[in-house]
């Protein structure tokens, strides 16, 4: 792979507990670069389209409860395997196992949730990020 972008949200539980600045400096950090970045707060349409994969999952509906509770941000990200790199630095799905050193795994853990409140979305696929970034930034050129 090669040059590519990525699509990362900052979850309403990661704005709500100002965790967006520490986010991007992990971003930033690494290397990557922000090409595009929103304060939304998301429409159950756009979380229906972003979700789809999920669509009638047990944690479905919590999930796009959760994330149309509150703002978001939304940031595309650039750089060389970013997919795959930023996925290793948001860390496994549940904040419990997320290992030391990525940002859940650092700044997450269980609340008794019933949907996993674990900071950030990262895209998991170079085409899964292509799909995501049309959701988020439709009018966000190549
Ligand atoms: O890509 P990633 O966010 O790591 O996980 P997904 O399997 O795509 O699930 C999306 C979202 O749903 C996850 O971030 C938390 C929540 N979730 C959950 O609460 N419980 C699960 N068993 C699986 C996912
Ligand atoms: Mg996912």
């Amino acid at each position: 792979m090669s040059i590519e972008r990525s699509l990362v949200l900052v979850k309403p539980d990661g704005f709500q507990r100002g965790l967006t600045g520490e986010v991007l400096r992990r971003i930033e950090g690494k290397g990557y670069r922000l090409v595009a970045l929103a304060v939304l707060t998301p429409t159950r349409e756009q979380l229906a389209a972003h979700y789809a994969e999920h669509e009638g999952k047990p944690f479905y509906e919590p999930l796009v409860e959760f994330m149309s509770s509150g703002p978001v941000t939304a940031v595309v990200v650039e750089g060389q395997d970013c997919v795959k790199g930023f996925r290793s630095l948001a860390g496994a799905t549940n904040p419990t196992d997320a290992a030391p050193g990525t940002i859940r795994g650092d700044l997450g853990r269980d609340w008794g949730t019933k949907v996993q409140q674990n900071i950030v979305h990262g895209s998991d696929s170079h085409e899964s990020a292509t799909r995501e970034i049309g959701i988020w930034f439709p009018d966000l050129e190549g």
